[in-house]
């Protein structure tokens, strides 16, 4: 929600400082402040390859250039650039969700021709329509009063791509559906105050920077959290280590026979699986937060309590992922006979490791797929705090529970608790 809500604050606190009289920027300062943001919005789409921010960029400016092309830079903008914000009001908003619904396809040609395709053909449009008209009919738009209320399309058309742009973030959670929702917002302040100018040029600068922004709350959040689970990952991890302060637990998590999982069913069910335990994880009890370290390995922090305090909570999840089964069709399906064997003859032999799998899998009970974790649990000693040793401590108390027969919790302090181990379905 944060990636929703940040952005969201920056550019009303830019509405109110600027309605407020607070700031009052130059128009040289705010043009920099517009080809600042943009270029450097480029580059960072280009540097982690974003072709949907790249685009939104081009638009955004593509937008702002004929606006202020066709309305000669004056204000109030005359009827070639009345039109010409009627048209980008419809054209931006169309053109934003687009590339909400786009997938990131790198720099390559066919991946950016189609974009290079719609923009051409808008602009020209836009060039088709905004042509100047006699002078008498462009006076009389002119006196129309301004700002002029925008026209009920171009105020449908935000709206309808603003509510389409936060159900899919609220679907998602992805900074760029964040990125182009507020970018539209301010595109819209900016058409509302006319398009051209001291106040919609701020407005502009502050869509490119907001683009650009969401670049860096991606790559931020590609570092921190694990892209596969969602969970924060293993940098998270250390960087909360740096945070803690004695008394806290940790809990070493690792799931059973995983590799035997992933043999029997195929990599792609081991990571439905992994997403299965890590919401198990997420949900913990005892106000303990979870981290993925690395493949089937996990880590849970809590802060400010000691082990005592926790095996309850750590027994709760350990019989929560033991509970929790996942639905799988393959080898229910193939338990059926399909008839006499058609493969070549010659070929045939070469399945030998696949059909030791898939014997595995006949062999299953069931198609629901379960699996269970063992855990290590330690906490910080009062005269060294170091997490470093924990964590050794919750490893070596990890592997003891391996040792023991799995599915079960130890601890790195007497009094320890054992769970009694019940195999895993796949076991
Ligand atoms: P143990 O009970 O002793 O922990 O046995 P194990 O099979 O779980 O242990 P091991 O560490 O040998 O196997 C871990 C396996 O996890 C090996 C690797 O193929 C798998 N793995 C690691 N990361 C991923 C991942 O992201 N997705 C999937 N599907 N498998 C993964
Ligand atoms: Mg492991
Ligand atoms: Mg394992």
């Amino acid at each position: 929600m944060k990636t929703l809500i940040t952005p969201g604050i920056c550019l009303v606190a830019v509405a109110a400082l600027l309605h407020t009289g607070v700031i009052a920027p130059s128009p040289a300062l705010v043009s920099y402040a517009f080809y600042g943001a943009w270029i450097a919005g480029l580059l960072l789409a280009w540097r982690f390859h974003s072709t949907r921010i790249f685009a939104a960029l081009v638009m955004l400016f593509l937008a702002q250039q004929a606006i202020n092309y066709f309305s000669g830079g004056h204000v109030p903008p005359g009827a070639p650039g009345m039109k010409a914000l009627a048209a980008i009001g419809i054209l931006l908003p169309l053109d934003f969700v687009l590339l909400s619904f786009e997938k990131e396809q790198g720099f390559t040609v066919p991946s950016l021709a189609p974009v290079g395709l719609l923009l051409f053909v808008e602009s020209v449009m836009v060039a088709v329509l905004c042509r100047p008209e006699p002078i008498a009919a462009a006076l009389r738009a002119a006196h129309r009063g301004f700002p002029a209320p925008l026209a009920f399309a171009t105020q449908l058309a935000f709206a309808a791509a603003a509510v389409i742009l936060l159900i899919r973030y609220l679907l998602f959670h992805k900074p760029v559906e964040s990125g182009l929702l507020w970018a539209l917002a301010a595109s819209f302040l900016a058409l509302r105050f006319g398009g051209v100018g001291r106040i919609p040029s701020v407005y502009f600068a502050s869509a490119a920077f907001l683009l650009a922004g969401s670049i860096v709350e991606t790559s931020y959040l590609l570092a921190y959290h694990d892209e596969l689970t969602t969970l924060p990952s293993r940098r998270a991890f250390h960087d909360a280590l740096l945070r803690l302060e004695s008394p806290y637990s940790i809990a070493m998590v690792d799931i059973d026979h995983f590799k035997r999982c992933n043999d029997t069913y195929g990599h792609d069910t081991g990571d439905q699986v992994l997403r299965m335990v890590a919401a198990r994880l997420a949900r913990v009890s005892g106000g303990g937060e979870a981290y993925r370290c690395g493949g089937e390995e996990f880590a849970i922090l809590f802060s400010g309590k000691t082990t005592a305090q926790v095996v309850d909570d750590l027994e709760k999840l350990r019989a929560d992922i033991e509970a929790s089964t996942l639905h799988v069709r393959g080898p229910e399906r193939r338990r059926e006979t399909r008839g006499p064997d058609r493969r070549n003859p010659r070929t045939r032999g070469r399945a030998q490791t696949g059909r030791a799998i898939r014997q595995l899998a006949r062999e299953t009970p069931s198609s629901e797929i379960s699996v269970t974790a063992s855990m290590g649990v330690a906490t910080s000693r009062r005269d060294n705090p170091s997490a470093k040793e924990v964590i050794e401590a919750a490893d070596k108390a990890l592997y003891r529970a391996k040792a023991a027969g799995r599915n079960r919790i130890e601890t790195a302090s007497a009094p320890r608790r054992r769970v009694r181990a019940k195999s895993a379905d796949i076991a």
